[in-house]
C-alpha cells in the first residue's frame, strides 16, 4: 500500500551533474536527520531540506525594505551595494521611507507573534473558565498551590475575614475569579495589564516614562495593524514604540497568562527524565505524535495512551503498547510535566512520518508544515488537524475539532484511529535509532528549590554563585530551526561555548529539544562541556549545566527567573543590570521576533542568528541597539557566526559585571546578605 501511494508524489529533481536534493550532511550536524534526509531522497519524497536548496529566499524580503500594504506596490527598496553615501532618498510611491517600510514590516511580526501566543493563552483561559464553571468535567485544578501564587497578581484574595478571624478562601471562589479576570486581559476597556507589575519596580517604570504599558492584548495587535495600514502612522520611533507595547503584552501577558493558567490546569513541571530525537519512536508500538503548541489537547492524549483500556486495545491488534512522542513545543509541555520524549524539532517534522512507522501525527496549531499532508500520502500516517483556525486543503487530512467540553471523548477517539491504523503499515519502516537522554521540567519554582533548598526557598544560591564568579552568567537561548541555516548547528556551538565559558543556559522551544538530542540536558554534561566554575555547581547541586524551562509561551519563566534574580540581591535593581544575555541563533518565525523584543523591552541584551529583517533600513536597524539600549537597558543584535555570537553574548555579561563591581570576585566567598547590600550601595 505505501507502495502504491509512494508514486503520487511530487519526485525530486534528479539533474544529472548537481542533483537539487539537499546534502544531508551540509543539513544537520544530527545524525538521525542526516539518515532521514537520505531516506527521503531515496524514497523519492521531498521535504523542507530539498525545497532550501531549490528555493532562495528574496532579497528585499530579507532587508525588510519591500511594502506590500496597498495596491499600488508592492515598492521595493533594496539596499545598494556598498550601503548609502549621503542622504537616503529611497521611498515607495506614496513616499514611505525605508525606516518607514522596514519598521511597519517588523512591528508586523510582533503582531503576528504576539498574536499567536496569546491567542494560544486565550484557549487555555477559556478552558480554564470552562473549568472554574464546572462545565468540562475531564479538566481538574492539579496545582491549587500555583493557582494561589498567582491569586494576588490579579488582586484576587486567597484568604476572608470572618468574624475577624482570617480564613482561607473557598478554592471555587478563586478559580473564578482568576479566570474571570484573566480572561478580561485580551479586552478590557481600561487599565493596564496586571502582570506588568511582576516586572522589577525600576522597569515598570521605564514602560510607563516611555508610555509603553499594554492596556489589553487584543488592543495593542489590532493597533500595530492599523498604524500600519498604508498611510498612518510615518515615523519609525512611534511605529516600534507600539511594537514594543504589543511585544511586552505577549511576554508579560499572553505568553505569560498562558504558562500560568496551564500549570494550574496540569500542573507545573519538575525535572523529570527522558529522552530526545527520532529514535524515541519504537518498531513494534503505536507511535502517535502530537505536534503543535496547546498542551489543552495534548494533556487528554497523554492520559488516553496511558488508560488501560487503550494499551489492551492495542495490543490486541497486535503492538507490543502506545509510544506517544512530540514534535515542537506541544512536546516540549508533554515532556515537561509528564517525561513524553519529543521525537522531533521544527524542521524534522517530515522526517518522523518518513520513517513509515507514525501511526497518527495530530496537530494543532503554530509550525506545522502544509507539506506533511503530503508527506503522509506517501505512508499509512493519519494526519488529524485539531484545531478550527487550523485545517489544511489536502483531502488524505482527517479533521476531528477538539472541543473541551468532552475532551477525553475526543482523546480517545483519535488515539483509537491510530491504533486500527498501527496493521496498515507499510515495509519499509527504518526509525532511526539516534536518541539522548534528558532531564527537562524546570521552572521558576524549582529553580528557586535546586538554587535556593527549601531552607532559603529563593534565588540566593544561584546570585551568590554569580557574584563569586562560578557562574559568570545565564544566558536564555531559545527558538526554532530554519532551513536557510544548518539544523541544530548554531544552537549546539552557541550553547557549548556559552557553557565552557561558565554561563548557565535557559532554554525553551526547538533549542531545547536540540540540546536534549545533543545530551546537554543531563547533569553529566556539566563534566564533559563547562568551564570549572559551571561545572562545580552542576556536580554540587545536581543539575545539568542548560535548564529546559518548557515551550516558547514558557519564555516567560524566564522572565520571572531573572525577576526573581533581581530580588535575591547583589545584581542590580533592574534586568537590565544583570550579567544575563538572550539568543534565538537558528530563529525563523514571527514569534521569535516579538519574544526577541519583549526581552530587549525588558532590559535584555538580546542576539539573533541567521539575519534580522531590518537590513536594508539602516537607521531604523541601528535604532533598535542603540536607542532602545537607552531607554531600557536591552538592545537587538545580530551575528550569524555561533562562536562569535557567544562570544558577543559573553562579552556583554562581563560588561555588566564590570558595572555591578563583581569582575574581579573569582575567589570562592559566599556573600551574606551584608555583602550584597553593600554591593547594592
Ligand atoms: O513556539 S521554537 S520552530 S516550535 S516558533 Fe516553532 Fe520556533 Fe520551534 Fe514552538 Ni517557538
Amino acid at each position: 500500500m505505501a507502495e502504491e501511494k509512494k508514486l503520487k508524489v511530487v519526485k525530486v529533481a534528479k539533474a544529472e551533474k548537481a542533483p537539487k536534493v539537499a546534502n544531508a550532511v551540509e543539513a544537520s550536524i544530527d545524525k538521525a536527520t542526516q539518515e532521514m534526509i537520505l531516506r527521503a531522497q531515496e524514497l523519492g519524497i521531498e521535504t523542507v531540506f530539498d525545497r532550501a536548496v531549490t528555493m532562495k529566499p528574496c532579497n528585499i524580503g530579507m532587508q525588510g525594505t519591500c511594502c506590500k500594504n496597498c495596491a499600488m506596490g508592492p515598492c521595493r527598496l533594496p539596499l545598494p551595494k556598498g550601503g548609502i553615501e549621503g542622504e537616503d532618498t529611497r521611498k515607495g510611491l506614496c513616499g514611505a521611507t525605508a525606516n518607514t517600510i522596514a519598521a511597519r514590516n517588523f512591528i508586523r511580526m510582533v503582531a503576528g507573534g504576539a498574536a499567536a501566543h496569546s491567542d494560544h493563552g486565550r484557549c487555555v483561559a477559556e478552558v480554564f473558565m470552562s473549568v472554574a464553571r464546572k462545565e468540562s468535567h475531564d479538566y481538574q485544578i492539579k496545582d491549587p498551590d500555583k493557582l494561589l501564587r498567582i491569586a494576588p497578581h490579579f488582586d484576587v484574595a486567597t484568604t476572608v475575614e470572618v468574624d475577624g478571624e482570617v480564613k482561607d478562601r473557598e478554592l471555587d471562589e478563586i478559580v473564578l475569579e482568576v479566570a474571570e479576570k484573566a480572561l478580561g486581559e485580551w479586552g478590557k476597556a481600561e487599565g493596564e495589564l496586571y502582570y506588568l507589575k511582576r516586572a522589577p519596580e525600576a522597569l515598570y517604570e521605564k514602560w510607563k516614562k516611555y508610555g509603553v504599558l499594554p492596556r489589553n492584548i487584543d488592543r495593542e495587535i489590532v493597533e500595530i495593524m492599523h498604524r500600519t495600514h498604508m498611510g498612518v502612522d510615518q515615523d519609525y520611533k512611534n511605529l516600534i514604540k507600539q511594537g514594543t507595547r504589543a511585544a511586552i503584552a505577549d511576554g508579560w501577558g499572553g505568553s505569560m497568562l498562558a504558562t500560568d493558567l496551564q500549570d494550574v490546569l496540569f500542573g507545573k513541571p519538575y525535572p523529570i527524565q527522558s529522552e530526545a530525537n527520532l529514535g524515541v519512536m519504537k518498531e513494534d508500538h503505536v507511535n502517535i505524535i502530537v505536534h503543535g503548541h496547546e498542551p489543552v489537547l495534548s494533556e487528554m492524549i497523554v492520559a488516553a495512551v496511558q488508560s488501560k483500556e487503550m494499551v489492551e486495545y492495542a495490543k490486541s491488534k497486535g503492538a507490543k503498547g502506545i509510544q506517544l512522542s512530540g514534535i515542537c513545543c506541544t512536546a516540549n509541555e508533554i515532556l515537561q510535566r509528564h517525561g513524553i520524549p519529543p521525537a522531533a524539532t521544527f524542521l524534522q517534522q517530515e522526517l518522523a512520518i518518513i520513517t513509515g512507522a507514525c501511526d497518527a501525527m495530530v496537530v494543532d496549531i503554530q509550525c506545522i508544515f502544509q507539506n506533511l499532508a503530503n508527506v503522509a500520502k506517501c505512508f499509512h500516517t493519519k494526519l488529524i488537524t485539531t484545531h478550527p483556525i487550523a485545517k489544511m486543503e489536502q483531502d488524505n487530512v482527517i479533521h476531528i475539532e477538539f472541543d473541551e467540553h468532552h475532551a477525553m471523548e475526543d482523546a480517545t477517539r483519535i488515539v483509537k484511529m491510530a491504533i486500527d491504523n498501527f496493521g496498515n503499515r507499510g515495509a519499509e519502516v527504518m526509525i532511526p535509532r539516534h536518541k539522548s537522554s534528558q532531564v527537562a521540567g524546570f521552572g521558576v519554582e524549582s529553580i528557586e528549590y535546586h538554587l535556593g533548598g527549601t531552607f532559603r526557598g529563593t534565588f540566593y544560591t544561584l546570585n551568590d554563585n554569580i557574584i563569586n564568579g562560578r557562574i559568570r552568567g545565564i544566558a536564555g537561548v531559545v527558538g526554532c530551526n530554519n532551513a536557510r541555516t544548518r539544523h541544530n548547528e548554531a544552537h549546539i556551538q552557541v550553547v557549548k561555548e556559552l557553557i565552557k565559558n561558565d554561563v548557565i543556559v535557559l532554554t525553551t522551544g526547538c533549542n531545547g529539544i536540540a540540546c536534549a538530542m545533543e545530551g546537554l540536558l543531563t547533569p553529566e554534561a556539566a563534566a564533559v562541556y563547562c568551564g570549572p566554575g559551571l561545572a562545580e555547581v552542576c556536580e554540587t547541586v545536581g543539575i545539568p549545566p542548560v535548564l529546559h524551562l518548557g515551550s516558547c509561551v514558557d519564555n516567560s519563566r524566564i522572565l520571572l527567573a531573572a525577576t526573581e534574580v533581581v530580588k535575591a540581591g547583589g545584581l542590580g535593581k533592574d534586568i537590565s543590570d544583570l550579567p544575563a544575555a538572550g539568543s534565538a541563533p537558528e530563529w525563523m518565525s514571527e514569534k521569535a521576533i516579538s519574544i526577541g523584543h519583549y526581552f530587549v523591552s525588558s532590559g535584555v541584551y538580546t542576539i539573533f542568528g541567521y539575519m534580522m529583517p531590518t537590513s536594508g533600513a539602516p537607521v531604523f536597524h541601528d535604532y533598535l541597539s542603540k536607542e532602545l539600549e537607552k531607554m531600557y537597558g536591552g538592545m537587538w543584535d545580530l551575528e550569524p557566526d555561533p562562536i562569535k555570537h557567544a562570544q558577543k553574548m559573553i562579552a556583554h555579561i562581563d560588561k555588566k559585571r564590570v558595572a555591578l563591581g563583581i569582575d574581579k570576585a573569582r575567589e570562592r566567598v559566599l556573600m551574606d546578605m551584608a555583602d550584597r547590600q553593600a554591593l547594592e550601595a
